[in-house]
């Protein structure tokens, strides 16, 4: 620092004197004026690359609609003749109690599945409310169970198969399961209505099962039944196959089901399956009315860690017993979240671009250029992918999740834990894998176990020689699941799906609204049973057309009071007694 002249006199001789170390300064130092000269002049290049960036996405068209077209309304031709059937099914109020009669009878048949629950043949007994089911489908729906072919697959798996007369036209495949989630006991005084009971109350129709799925299975079989007594024709057939364990990973129904099919009619040989998933809802960024049929289904993964370590005295501990381990694998877990990734490949990514392109001004402009810019420039995909990342309702449906659900070990107060177990629960990113997720699992338990001298056993194979001081093992807790493959959503099924759906709620459920319906791809965050059937076609959509402004609020799914509202009931039968008969022409089929 430059001390204060003593005097007036001073100031000049000073500042020259300041001014000439200045000089000697910068002739001593010019190394480094040079050096911070090139720092500067990066960052103005970093700058105004970033700015190239920005510019190119204010740059960006937001009138080009091609990557997600709207496709016009589509009825099947008998609308036009006589429109009173649909019209009945979503305004009459003697069909709508018919209706909720049919379906509270099927909820009020206990079909609680548990995990685990052993196959139809090694427990017979434990299925037995299945065949009560059965006899109930049979007596409510008489003519579907006496004029088509009925096949059942594994005692209680259902397969109902209406052919049609144009062999060259692959059947279609509705699909729901007829099990439920069991009732927590100590929940049972909470609910409004008993869980089996069926009660309506005008509005809702409440119990186990009426919005998870027994409302679709019932929905489908209406639909068909109604088209039978109208003497509908089908060229393209019609199968409506329903599992019976889908809550419990679906080994007993569907993927029997699924064998049976493919053996029946061969790979690819189905035109479009659907299946139960996500809806109609109010879109939070847009306050639109948004169709989403999620075309893609994140992978499965629960990855299991057993630890062994000597046993002992606890009063001469290791400085680390097997559980401190383990929690310190728990630790580094925690500490590496998986990043999330946005790709083109990612269903929600043409969401977003659906919305943008199709919504008019409900999202900002340079938002919506950004958004459009997202699959092929870095700088938009990493503004986009930071807003996906701020709540952990959006993060996980662009990132691999993880979560350690279970520990076990420890016997005794006294005595050092010799075994202990973590499960971890992965939800795979559709840009990712189960090996990426293995592989990312192992390396952390690797570097405690190099970090302690422990052994390390991974899917079998021995990556670290077992050690007297113990020894890792890690392998599945449980069946794991790729991602989906992603369903089409610019082909002529997408084209049916999404015309029959702006049809039926533009046309019919909603004739005031003010804007044109937007149907468009999206993610389902669980897994159903059409993670058996990928063989049977690529045009695999989990949608239940119905709508609710927030289903999860609505519907209590698992939960106490699940429910179903009626008018959401009646929409997606309306909807499936449309589609049948849509689709029932060569011209619905890809060229
Ligand atoms: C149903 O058909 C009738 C008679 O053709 C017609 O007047 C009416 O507008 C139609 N309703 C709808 C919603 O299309
Ligand atoms: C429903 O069935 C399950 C399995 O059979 C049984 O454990 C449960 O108690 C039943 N629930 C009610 C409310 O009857
Ligand atoms: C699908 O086809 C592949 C190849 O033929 C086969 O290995 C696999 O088991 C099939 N998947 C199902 C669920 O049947
Ligand atoms: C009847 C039938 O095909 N049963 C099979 C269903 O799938 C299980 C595997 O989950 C097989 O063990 C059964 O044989
Ligand atoms: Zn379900």
């Amino acid at each position: 620092m430059v001390s204060l002249p003593n005097d007036e006199n001073d100031v000049s001789s000073s500042v020259k004197s300041k001014l000439l170390s200045i000089k000697e300064y910068v002739q001593e130092n010019w190394k480094y004026f040079v050096s911070g000269l090139i720092v500067l002049l990066l960052s103005i290049v970093l700058l105004s690359s970033n700015a190239v960036g920005y510019l190119k996405i204010a740059l960006q068209p937001v009138d080009d609609a091609s990557i997600c077209p709207m496709h016009e309304p589509l009825a099947p031709e008998s609308f036009y003749q006589d429109n009173s059937t649909v019209l009945a099914i979503l305004r009459d109020e003697e069909f709508r109690l018919k209706s909720v009669k049919k379906l509270a009878g099927a909820v009020q048949i206990n079909t609680t599945v548990t995990d685990n629950q052993p196959d139809v043949p090694d427990a017979p007994q434990l299925w037995e409310s299945f065949g009560d089911f059965h006899l109930y489908l049979q007596s409510t729906f008489p003519k579907i169970f006496t004029l088509l072919d009925v096949d059942y697959v594994n005692t209680y798996g259902i397969v109902i198969h209406w052919k049609g007369s144009n062999s060259n036209l692959k059947p279609v495949m509705l699909t729901a399961h007829q099990d439920v989630v069991p009732v927590q006991k100590d929940t049972l005084e909470d609910w409004s209505y008993p869980p089996f009971e069926g009660h309506y109350d005008g509005q809702y129709l409440y119990g186990r099962g009426s919005s998870d799925c027994k409302n679709i299975l019932i929905a489908i079989l209406e639909a068909i039944e109604l088209l039978i007594e109208q003497d509908f024709k089908p060229q393209r057939g019609v199968l409506a196959v329903f599992g019976f364990d889908e809550e419990a990973s679906g080994l007993r129904g569907a993927f029997n089901l699924s064998k049976y099919l493919e053996k029946r009619f061969g790979k690819d040989s189905i035109y479009a399956i659907v299946d139960e998933g996500s809806g109609l809802m109010k879109d939070q960024i847009t306050g639109q009315i948004i169709a989403m049929a999620a075309t893609g289904e994140k992978g499965y993964a629960d990855l299991k860690i057993d630890l062994t370590t000597p046993g002992g005295h606890s009063s001469v501990p290791p400085d680390h017993t097997s559980i401190g381990l383990m929690s310190e694998v728990a630790y580094l877990m925690e500490n590496d979240k998986y990043e999330p990734i946005l790709s083109a490949k990612n269903p929600m990514l043409k969401y977003i671009q659906c919305l943008a392109v199709n919504t008019g001004d409900k999202i900002p402009k340079m938002t919506r250029k950004a958004i459009l810019r997202a699959g092929f420039d870095k700088l938009a995909n990493s503004l986009l992918v930071k807003s996906f990342s701020k709540s952990p309702l959006t993060r996980y449906l662009i990132s691999t999740s993880q979560s350690i659900d279970l520990v076990r070990g420890g016997e005794k107060a006294n005595a050092l834990p010799e075994a202990i177990t973590l499960v971890a629960n992965h939800r795979v990113a559709i840009e990712s894998n189960i090996q990426e997720t293995k592989d990312r699992f192992v390396s952390r338990v690797q570097i405690v176990a190099e970090k302690y001298g422990l052994g390390l056993v991974s899917f079998g194979k021995t990556i670290l020689e077992p050690t007297a001081k113990g020894t890792f093992e890690i392998d599945f807790f449980s069946h794991a699941l790729e991602p989906a493959p992603v369903s089409p959503s610019d082909d002529t099924v997408w084209k049916y799906l999404a015309g029959v759906t702006r049809h039926v709620f533009e046309d019919l459920v909603f004739p005031d609204l003010d804007y044109p319906l937007v149907v468009a791809p999206a993610i389902m965050p669980a897994n159903t049973d059409t993670r058996y059937y990928w063989n049977l076609t690529k045009n695999i959509y989990r949608y239940t057309p119905a709508y609710s402004e927030d289903v999860m609020k609505e519907n209590h799914i698992h939960s106490v009071d699940e429910r179903v509202s009626v008018d959401a009931h009646l929409e997606t039968l309306a909807f499936f007694y449309e589609y049948v008969q849509a689709i029932n022409t060569p011209d619905a089929d890809n060229s």
